[in-house]
C-alpha cells in the first residue's frame, strides 16, 4: 500500500484521502495506481457501504503529476498517455460501477483529472474555499478521465464547453450556481457534512443504490467505455503537440505558456 493515499474504513464508510499535500495531491503514477486498486477493492468489499474521497492539505487534487512526466519529453518523446489513462480508467470505472455511493468532499482546488474525479463521484460537497479548473487546455491537452461525459451532464453542454476551452478557475459558489456541486459548506464543516451523508448511505439499501446508479447512468449515457477510449486516443494526439510540451515546461519553470498553435 502506498503512502500517497490514506484509506480508512469505519462503520461501513470508507474514506480515501489523496495524500501528497506538498504538490496539491497531484496524481503521481503511484497515487493513481493506489487509487484504482483501493476503489476496485472497496467495490468488492461488502463492508463498504459508502465512500468519501477527499484531499489532504489545501487541495483536493491538482490533476496529473506534471513533474513526473517531465523526463518523458526529453529527446522529443512524450509520455505514454494511453498507459497512464488506463489506470485512471480503472479508478473512474470503479466509482461509476460500484454499488456504494461515492461522495467527493472537495476541500480545496480541483484541477484537470482532479476535477474529473470530482465530476465522476455520485455526490459533490465543496468547502467554500474550493476552486475548480478543467486545466487541460491550459497545457494543450483534452479533457480526460470521463470529463467529456460527466461535466456536460452536470452543468450543461454550453457551460462545459466554456469551462473546457477557457480553463478558467471558478469558485465554490460559482460551481454551486452552475450545478457542478450539490452543496457548499464552510470549510471547517466539510468533513462532518460528508461523514453525515455517508453514514446515511451506509445505513441504506446498498444493492438498490447500485441499481439506481446503473439506471441513472443508462438514462443519460452514451457508451461511457467508448468515450474513455476516445479520450485516450485524443489525449495521446494532444500530448504529441509542441504546445503541450511547451506548456508543461512553462508550468514547471513557473513561466506563462506561449502557444504556437502546433
Ligand atoms: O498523462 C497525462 O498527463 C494525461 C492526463 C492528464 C490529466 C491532467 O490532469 S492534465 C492537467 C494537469 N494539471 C494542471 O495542469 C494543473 C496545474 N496546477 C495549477 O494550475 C495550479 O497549481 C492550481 C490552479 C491547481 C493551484 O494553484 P495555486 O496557486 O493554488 O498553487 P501552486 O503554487 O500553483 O502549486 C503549489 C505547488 O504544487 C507548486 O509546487 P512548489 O512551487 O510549492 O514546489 C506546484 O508546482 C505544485 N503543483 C501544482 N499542480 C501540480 C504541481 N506539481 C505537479 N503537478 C501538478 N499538476
Amino acid at each position: 500500500m502506498t503512502d500517497h493515499l490514506i484509506y480508512e474504513l469505519r462503520d461501513g464508510v470508507a474514506t480515501i484521502t489523496l495524500n501528497r499535500p506538498e504538490v496539491l495531491n497531484a496524481l503521481s503514477a503511484e497515487l493513481t495506481e493506489g487509487l484504482a486498486d483501493t476503489l476496485e477493492g472497496a467495490a468488492e468489499d461488502e463492508n463498504v457501504r459508502a465512500i468519501i474521497i477527499t484531499g489532504a492539505g489545501r487541495a483536493f487534487s491538482a490533476g496529473q503529476n506534471l513533474d513526473e512526466i517531465r523526463g518523458d519529453y526529453e529527446d522529443g518523446g512524450k509520455p505514454d498517455f494511453k498507459a497512464i489513462l488506463k489506470t485512471h480508467h480503472r479508478a473512474v470505472s470503479a466509482i461509476r460501477n460500484m454499488q456504494a455511493p461515492v461522495i467527493a468532499a472537495v476541500n480545496g482546488v480541483a484541477a484537470g483529472a482532479g476535477m474529473s474525479y470530482v465530476c465522476a463521484c455520485d455526490i459533490r460537497i465543496a468547502a467554500d474555499s474550493a476552486r475548480f479548473t478543467t486545466a487541460f487546455a491550459k497545457i494543450g491537452l483534452v479533457p480526460d478521465v470521463g470529463m467529456a461525459s460527466t461535466l456536460p451532464r452536470l452543468v450543461g453542454y454550453g457551460k462545459a464547453v466554456e469551462l473546457c476551452l477557457t480553463s478558467d478557475v471558478i469558485s465554490a459558489e460559482q460551481a454551486l450556481a452552475i450545478g457542478l456541486v450539490n452543496e457548499v459548506v464552510p470549510a471547517d464543516e466539510l468533513q462532518q457534512k460528508a461523514a453525515d451523508l455517508a453514514a446515511r448511505f451506509a445505513a441504506g439499501p446498498t444493492y438498490a443504490y447500485g441499481l439506481i446508479k446503473q439506471l441513472m447512468a443508462a438514462g443519460v449515457e452514451d457508451d461511457f467505455e467508448d468515450l474513455l477510449e476516445a479520450e485516450a486516443d485524443l489525449q495521446d494526439e494532444a500530448g504529441g503537440t509542441e504546445d503541450h510540451k511547451a506548456a508543461v515546461a512553462a508550468f514547471l519553470a513557473k513561466q506563462p505558456p506561449v502557444f504556437s498553435g502546433r
